[in-house]
């Protein structure tokens, strides 16, 4: 059945040859190539707009539906969506791969290798745009009405090179092939506008003098797995509001007149590469503000068209926080209420209550957002007059709850008086948000016991976890396809849908048949990752080794360099004692650091000039190698996270929200080396403690031990920490520059080991060495592998996103 009953059209038709004449059609007629001399760009563009045809109707049905339902809709706002490679998953969700990749054979390709030059959108610094993406994928799979709203970065996250054994950021042009995927809204526009003055006239207030940007709308279709709903991310882009200055230009002055475009198209050109501490940087403030005015205006003005109203908008509309990033949306909801809708500030700030929920990810004083009120009265002086408005109702009903209490309403007031006065931005979040939720149990319980303790004495209903999960389509269906067999051998093939459906694996563990295919499984990643690092960086490592693996972001607390501490210490154990009976280990680290966090570079440095030392030592012979691989992005953890035994997350207790990968690694099979932090400690409950190597202090013992914790009693007392950071110290690794490390090595022996390194080491030793000892027995480690595939069904998004959708959101599923 055509979608348009009253025009006549043939919908793309999904048999292999059609597949095939649709290819060369679209590489003839949309891409304007001749097949003899197209590449492989073209031949994938082609291939995407195939597979893109096949969801369209799909995705029309879809919006056909919800508006037809009437249904509510959650409204998912992020500066960052990393939804990494799409051709893949789009086919795998359209139960369409088999047909292409026999078209593509018919023509002489292959699918996979053109798979691989597809540009993965790197929207998104780390975890938080990673969870976006698994979010919008179960949101669809679920059939659940939501939208993401984002912005178009024409430079995503920087693509990072090593040169010198140091990283070297290179901008990443993600657009330069064109991204056949989106489509260009013509007609969706949206004035942004920034700066300027508020001038009061009786009732009405008017911003005036302000300076004016064009939003337009870029689509992505988002398609649910096998139930044909396709739901929407929708990402602005920043345009000048008069092309040129005609003025400027008919004196002759071109390029003036062309200076005011690029300025304000600024504003959606770069991602901020910053996940762990704040700058005060106007344009990121800017950023923010371009994404919540384009999306509240989306969101208002369709709503209005549909209802004839606004007066519903709480039954019909939620909206989401990802991080205190798109906060501003609440003032601009307010605005819009109050200047086009004729709300009063008391009734728009109310809905506003009943509409807005926030997620916090990080605890870490450093990383909130706050903006100095100087500031943001330059940018947008408007909004914080709303804000002081809504802090001064608040802090009326803080006085009515809490009488003569004046530190507590310091405390809890969105302008810090005391820090060169600035706007809390978790506090405006917290305050208009009905729900405000952690990504961790352990996460959300320090969260109403520090951060926020005085909101939840005030409003204790209000605060509420969501332990984060991972999408099994992506990071099992597409990343782990051997696996995926497997589960479709001894599973139903539901389990794509219903995670928990992998506890039947539990009765299989003892199948010597089972752990041999999943040994088989990991065996052949290892392979196809061992070939990708001897093409991409000319080194040799055996598969037969154990692949341990460190890939995330490099931050102090994430303690990249207890690894690498562990490292040295190991080789040098080696060196001494080199008869011993060692286990091959290849130790991976892969992460991109902040472009101004030193101390993050340096250790990115060191663990290179650490791994070519290393390496080349032929003493080792091959029981220890380090590879630090280049540009960790959603592609290379696809590749990488399949092919590891154990995954190291081994944050300080108290400072991981959460971390996904954890579940990623777990749930394709390897074993987790951890402190308990974050989701670490449910993953633990879930496969059990026999099957996950927990150690260190947990979140409570840190905090005992801050007072009198002191890492030079152990750099002085304990032989092995002495002379692998004494190494790091001398220039054992940098003999050229034997001074470069003296600020890691301050960092922890002499300026007190804030994350505490060395407290934790003597736990992570011992635990180390009882991982090589589980390594040695191939049974006992599969085993072990199995009890953690079988037991990580809570950690599908899917249960996650139905627990926002029933305990925050109010949405249903629609029927198609
Ligand atoms: C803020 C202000 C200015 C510029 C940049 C930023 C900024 C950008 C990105 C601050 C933070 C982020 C990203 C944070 C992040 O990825 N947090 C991670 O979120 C995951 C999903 O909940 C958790 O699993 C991780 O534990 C958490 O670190």
């Amino acid at each position: 059945m055509t979608l348009v009953s009253n025009l006549d059209y043939d919908s793309p038709v999904v048999t292999v040859e059609k597949i095939k004449q649709s290819i060369i059609y679209k590489l003839l007629f949309s891409i304007g190539r001749d097949p003899a001399i197209a590449d492989k760009h073209d031949w994938l563009n082609a291939v995407i707009l195939t597979v893109r045809d096949r969801m369209v109707e799909d995705w029309l049905r879809t919006v056909r539906a919800q508006l037809s339902q009437d249904s509510k809709q959650v409204y998912y706002l992020s500066m960052e969506f990393l939804i990494g490679r799409t051709l893949s998953n789009s086919m795998i969700s359209n139960g369409i791969y088999s047909e292409v990749k026999d078209a593509l054979n018919q023509l002489g390709l292959d699918l996979e290798d053109l798979c691989s030059f597809e540009d993965d959108p790197g929207l998104g610094n780390g975890g938080l745009g990673r969870l976006a993406a698994c979010f919008l994928d179960s949101l669809a799979t679920l059939s659940y009405p939501g939208w993401g709203y984002g912005l178009r970065y024409e430079y995503g996250m920087f693509k990072q090179t090593i040169v010198d054994n140091q990283q070297v950021e290179v901008p990443d042009n993600w657009l330069k092939h064109g991204d056949a995927w989106e489509f260009y809204r013509h007609s969706i526009e949206y004035k942004v506008e920034f700066g300027g003055r508020v001038q009061q006239e009786g009732d009405i207030t008017r911003w005036l003098d302000t300076e004016k940007v064009l939003a337009y709308a870029y689509d992505q279709i988002i398609p649910g797995y096998d139930n044909d709903v396709t739901n929407t991310l929708r990402l602005w882009s920043a345009k000048a509001i008069d092309e040129l200055d005609l003025t400027k230009f008919n004196q002759g002055d071109y390029f003036a007149a062309v200076q005011d475009k690029s300025l304000s198209e600024n504003v959606s050109l770069v991602l901020y590469p910053d996940d762990s501490t704040m700058h005060g940087k106007a344009l990121r403030l800017s950023q923010e503000y371009f994404l919540v005015s384009a999306t509240i205006q989306d969101i208002i003005s369709r709503h209005y068209r549909v209802n004839g109203t606004v007066d519903n908008l709480v039954e019909k509309v939620a909206i989401h926080l990802n991080d205190t990033h798109p906060v501003l949306a609440i003032p601009e909801f307010i605005r819009i209420l109050t200047d086009h809708y004729d709300y009063s500030f008391d009734k728009a700030w109310k809905m506003a209550q009943k509409i807005f929920s926030y997620t916090n990810h990080t605890l870490m004083s450093e990383a909130l957002e706050t903006w100095t009120v100087d500031m943001m009265s330059k940018v947008l002086p408007y909004h914080l007059q709303i804000i002081f408005k809504i802090n001064y109702a608040f802090l009326e009903e803080v006085k009515k709850l809490q009488p003569n209490d004046n530190e507590l309403l310091s405390r809890v007031s969105i302008i810090d008086e005391g820090n060169g006065r600035r706007v809390r931005m978790a506090w405006l979040a917290v305050i208009a948000s009905h729900k405000v939720n952690g990504v961790s149990q352990l996460h959300s319980d320090l969260m109403v016991k520090s951060l926020f303790a005085d909101f939840a004495k005030l409003y204790p209903e209000k605060f509420c976890n969501k332990t984060n999960g991972i999408s099994p389509r992506r990071w099992v269906g597409v990343a782990n396809p051997g696996l995926a067999n497997l589960l479709d051998k001894y599973l139903s093939k539901h389990w794509r849908t219903n995670l928990n459906l992998l506890s039947e694996l539990n009765d299989k563990t003892d199948y010597p048949m089972f752990l041999k295919e999943l040994q088989d499984v990991k065996k052949a990643n290892k392979e196809r990752l061992t070939k990708f690092i001897a093409d991409k960086l000319d080194i040799v490592i055996h598969p037969e080794a154990l692949f341990d693996m460190q890939i995330k972001r490099i931050h102090e607390y994430k303690r990249q360099s207890l690894n690498l501490l562990h490292t040295i210490v190991r080789y040098n154990e080696i060196l001494a004692n080199p008869e011993a009976d060692w286990v091959p280990r290849v130790v991976f680290f892969a992460g991109k650091a902040a472009s101004a966090y030193k101390l993050a570079k340096q250790t990115i440095q060191l663990i290179n000039e650490v791994a070519t030392f290393i390496n080349n030592d032929k003493r080792i012979n091959g029981k220890l190698k380090v590879i630090f691989v280049p540009n960790y992005s959603v592609s290379l953890a696809e590749i990488m996270i399949p092919a590891a035994d154990l995954s190291e997350q081994i944050s300080l207790a108290g400072f991981e929200a959460s971390g996904t990968s954890n579940m990623k690694f777990a749930l394709n099979g390897s074993l987790i080396i951890g402190t308990l932090d974050g989701a670490n400690v449910e993953i633990k409950e879930s496969v059990g403690d026999d099957n996950i190597f927990i150690f260190g202090h947990n979140a409570k013992e840190v905090e005992e031990l801050r007072s009198t914790y002191n890492p030079r009693d152990y750099y002085e007392h304990d032989q092995r920490i002495n002379q692998a950071l004494t190494q790091i110290a001398t220039g054992y690794f940098s003999p050229l520059n034997p001074e470069r490390y003296r600020g890691l090595f301050d960092a922890i022996a002499n300026f007190g080991d804030r994350y505490q390194n060395l407290a934790d080491f003597e736990s992570y030793y011992q635990v180390q060495k009882k991982v090589d000892e589980v390594y040695r027995d191939p049974n006992q480690w599969f085993r072990k592998t199995a009890f953690n595939i079988a037991n990580m069904g809570k950690f599908s998004s899917d249960r996650t996103i139905q627990e926002y959708a029933e305990d925050i959101w109010g949405i249903k599923p629609i029927k198609l």
